[in-house]
């Protein structure tokens, strides 16, 4: 049976995004959850492995004190994530990329989904799950499948972690300044799928709306952000940004 859900939007967020030359999104992991990516917070639930939150087994701590086991977890999360597809929201995003004369896409996700569904130039706060890095020279290396993960650097021999931003950890240098310096220029920035709690990510919204932007949040739940927001359009991403996409560029949508 076809669901059949309204959207209301208003005026201004209509005219606003028909007349956007600049456009930046903000993904968490609510635009993953349709595509059957458990999300961290959302729902009430926690993530655990092994009895461990996730903020333990996911910290700088954690890959000083125990690397195997952090392994143990990533590795078992890629196998998760090997035969999950971009959903709606990941495709109706890719495709506003070549709509606007500007468009940044940030994710706070490591799934590598939206690369899936065809964006490019995807600014990566948190790394990716399907990339490792040395702990001492830093090389990256491309984790294809579960099986053909090295197990050591060929630069120096030294040990491999996943290529994951961490609680306590720095984010990959520049990324931050890069989408900070976007989100500071656009028209309209969408903030999809993400309770708003990790920082600097979550300042990214606060910092459009400071230099003058229209803010759209969507999500099914309110969040800290929703109050920093012009516009909250409550529901799915995957269901919403199509219809939105429809409503305000009719004949455009994916
Ligand atoms: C749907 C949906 C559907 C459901 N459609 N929506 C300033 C103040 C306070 C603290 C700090 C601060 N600045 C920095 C910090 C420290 C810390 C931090 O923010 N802590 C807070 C939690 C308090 N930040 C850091 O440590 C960061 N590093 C840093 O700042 O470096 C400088 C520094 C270093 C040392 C000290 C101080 C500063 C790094 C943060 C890295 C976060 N890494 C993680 C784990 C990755 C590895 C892994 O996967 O295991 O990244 S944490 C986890 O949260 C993951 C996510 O990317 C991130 C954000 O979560 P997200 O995406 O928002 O998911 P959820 O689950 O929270 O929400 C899902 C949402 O989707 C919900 O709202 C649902 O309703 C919605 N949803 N279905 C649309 N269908
Ligand atoms: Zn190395």
């Amino acid at each position: 049976m076809q669901s059949i859900i309204e959207l209301r939007i208003s005026d201004e967020l209509r005219g606003r995004f028909r007349r956007a030359r600049n456009v930046f999104v903000l993904t968490g992991a609510g635009v993953s959850a349709e595509s059957g990516v458990p999300t961290f917070r959302g729902g009430g639930k926690t993530a655990v492995w092994k009895g461990m939150p996730f903020d333990v087994i996911s910290s700088a701590r954690m890959v000083e004190r125990d690397l195997a086991a952090v392994w143990e977890w990533f590795d078992y999360r890629r196998s998760l994530l090997e035969p999950l597809e971009p959903n709606p929201a990941h495709m109706q995003i890719a495709a506003w990329q070549d709509q606007f004369d500007e468009f940044t896409l940030v994710t706070q996700n490591i799934d590598g989904l939206h690369q899936k569904a065809g964006s490019r130039g995807v600014i990566e706060l948190h790394g990716n799950i399907w990339r490792a890095r040395c702990v001492t020279c830093h090389a990256r290396y491309d984790i294809a499948s579960r099986q053909s993960r090295p197990d050591a650097c060929f630069e120096c021999g030294d040990a491999l972690r996943p290529d994951v931003v961490l609680f306590g950890e720095m984010l990959p240098a520049g990324a931050f300044e890069v989408a900070a310096a976007n989100a500071q220029r656009c028209d309209v920035c969408f903030v999809v799928g993400t309770s708003a709690v990790v920082y600097p990510a979550a300042s990214l919204p606060e910092i459009a709306r400071a230099a003058g932007a229209y803010v759209c949040e969507v999500n099914p739940e309110r969040t800290s952000l929703s109050e920093v927001c012009n516009e909250v359009l409550t529901g799915k991403a995957g269901e919403i940004l199509p219809l939105l996409t429809k409503n305000v560029f009719p004949g455009q949508s994916c």
